[in-house]
C-alpha cells in the first residue's frame, strides 16, 4: 500500500517535471466517464446522465412493485388464492409505459448520433490507419506527410514522464480550438481509434474509410487505445494526442514536413 503510494508520488512528481501535462488519462479506481474535453464528449455525457437518471427510476419502480406484489399476495394473508388472469387497464398500461420510455430516450439518443456523424467546417484533418499493432498517422492538408506511432516501453514512458501503456514515440498533434476531421482506417484487421476525453470511438475498417471529429480547446495529453480486438498486440496500440496553441502547431508541422517529407517529395517512398 504504501509503496503503490510513494509511487503514485513520484509519478505525479515526474509529471509536473516533465511539464505535459496529462489532461485526459484513465486514473486507478476510476468511476464514471472522463472529463469532457470536446463538444461531442459533453453530449455523450448529458445522454449517459439522462440515461442513469431514466435507469435507476425504472429499477426503483420494478422493486418497489415486486416488494408489494410479495407482500400483498403472500400465502398467509391469502387463504383462498385469487383467480384473476387478465387486467386491461393494467396491461395497456405496462405496454404503454415503456414505449413511452424508449420514445423518451430515442430523441436525444439519435440527435447526438447526426452530431457525432456531421463534421463541422473542418480546420485540420488527420487520417488514422489502424494496423497490427500501431497507428499510422497522415495529414492530407498539409502535404499529406505520415508517420508511425508505436508504444513507448515501459521504461521509455516513465523517463518521459508519460503513462505506461498509453504514451507513443510520436504523438498525433493538433492545434487547441481547431475543428479536427479524423478519417479513420485500416489496412490489416478491424480496429478501432477511441480517445474517452472526445468522445471519439470509430471503427477503423480495411478498405473503408469512417469520419468523426473533435475540438479541444484546451492544450495537454489526451490518451486512447485500439478498442476493437484485434490480435495479440491489441492492448500496446495506444493513441497519444497532444493538443498545443496553434502556433506551436504550425512550427510542429514545418518539421514533420521537413522529417517525414510531403507527398511532392519524390525522395521520400510513398505508402
Ligand atoms: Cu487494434
Amino acid at each position: 500500500m504504501g509503496g503503490a503510494f510513494a509511487r503514485t508520488v513520484v509519478a505525479l512528481l515526474a509529471l509536473a517535471w516533465s511539464g505535459a501535462a496529462v489532461a485526459a488519462a484513465p486514473e486507478p479506481w476510476q468511476l464514471g466517464m472522463q472529463d469532457a474535453a470536446s463538444p461531442l464528449k459533453a453530449a455523450v455525457t448529458d445522454l449517459h446522465d439522462l440515461l442513469l437518471v431514466v435507469i435507476t427510476g425504472v429499477c426503483v419502480v420494478v422493486l418497489a412493485l415486486l416488494l408489494f406484489v410479495v407482500w400483498r399476495f403472500r400465502a398467509g394473508a391469502n387463504p383462498r388464492p385469487t383467480r384473476t388472469t387478465h387486467n386491461t387497464v393494467l396491461e395497456i398500461v405496462w405496454t404503454a409505459v415503456p414505449v413511452l420510455i424508449l420514445v423518451i430516450i430515442a430523441f436525444p439518443s439519435f440527435k447526438l448520433i447526426y452530431y457525432e456523424d456531421r463534421t463541422p467546417e473542418a480546420d485540420v484533418t488527420v487520417k488514422a490507419i489502424g494496423r497490427q499493432w500501431y497507428w499510422s498517422y497522415a495529414y492530407p492538408d498539409h502535404g499529406n506527410f505520415s508517420f508511425d506511432a508505436f508504444m513507448l516501453s515501459r521504461e521509455e514512458a516513465e523517463d518521459a514522464g508519460e503513462p505506461a501503456l498509453l504514451a507513443t514515440n510520436e504523438d498525433v498533434v493538433v492545434p487547441a480550438g481547431a475543428t479536427v476531421r479524423m478519417l479513420i482506417t485500416a489496412s490489416d484487421v478491424l480496429h478501432s481509434w477511441a480517445v474517452p476525453a472526445f468522445g471519439v470511438k470509430r471503427d477503423a475498417i480495411p478498405g473503408r474509410l469512417n469520419e468523426t471529429w473533435f475540438r479541444v480547446d484546451e492544450p495537454g495529453m489526451y490518451y486512447g487505445q485500439c478498442s476493437e480486438l484485434c490480435g495479440v498486440g491489441h492492448g500496446f496500440m495506444p493513441i497519444a494526442v497532444r493538443v498545443v496553441p496553434q502556433a506551436e502547431f504550425d512550427a510542429w508541422v514545418e518539421q514533420a514536413q521537413a522529417r517525414y517529407g510531403t507527398e511532392d517529395d519524390t525522395s521520400v517512398a510513398q505508402r
